[in-house]
């Protein structure tokens, strides 16, 4: 299985998450944003968005990051522990989902592109609404240790990335004791893979 790739983007993270926990091995192709390959006839033909990441399995191609969870916990996770069938706990994982696709990515995820990647928007509301959502998150795992149910699914997955690395981009994360909690359980899991921090020397490369 490909993934069409980028070391620091947290959407590729959370597919290489989700691939490691459940042991599929993937090849990683790493796409050259900075120099637009994105955006080229060949790789918008995989994905019409031009995002990474890109999942191409056999004859299947699936793009878009929760998308990609939603395959590999139910094509390789027999058990369906990942991604469970019941109803309810099927729509409560969505819910989430969904929150890693708007709350999260115009959030932290865009706060820390300011800081990462240079991108030009405005920190202080983008931090304020990170905050908004964090207060939210870490009252829901007040009294839960996974956001759905009492085991981890790809709704944990599909938050992860950018929470862990939402300081880099100024937000004050351990300032959330339940969410702090939370992600080093993320961490101990087995077949962890963390995404690298950005590094000065990367950044550096990055803007250069
Ligand atoms: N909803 C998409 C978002 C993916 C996304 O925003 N990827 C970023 C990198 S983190 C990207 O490729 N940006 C380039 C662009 O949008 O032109 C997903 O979950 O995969």
């Amino acid at each position: 299985m490909k993934l069409y790739d980028l070391t620091l983007s947290g959407h590729a993270h959370r597919a290489r998450l989700m691939a490691s926990l459940l042991n599929v091995e993937l090849q990683l192709i790493p796409v050259d944003l900075l120099n637009g390959a994105h955006k080229q006839p060949e790789y918008l033909a995989k994905n019409p968005f031009g995002q990474v990441p890109t999942l191409e399995d056999g004859e299947t191609t699936i793009y878009d990051s929760n998308a990609i969870l939603v395959y590999l916990a139910t094509k390789y996770d027999s058990t369906r522990t990942w991604y469970p069938e019941d109803p309810a706990t099927a729509a409560l994982i969505q819910n989430w989902l969904s929150r890693a696709a708007n709350e999260v990515a115009h959030g932290p995820a865009k706060a820390r592109l300011v800081e990462v990647f240079n991108a030009p928007f405005e920190s202080e509301p983008l931090i304020a609404k990170s905050t908004e959502l964090l207060n939210i998150m870490d009252a829901h795992l007040s009294e839960r240790e996974w956001f759905v149910t009492q085991h981890p699914t790809i709704a944990d997955v599909a938050l992860y990335s950018y929470i862990a690395h939402a300081i880099e981009g100024g937000v004050n994360v351990p300032a959330f004791p339940n969410v702090t909690a939370w992600l080093n359980r993320v961490e101990s899991l087995d077949g962890f893979l963390a995404m690298p921090k950005t590094d000065t020397l990367l950044k550096a490369q990055l803007v250069a």
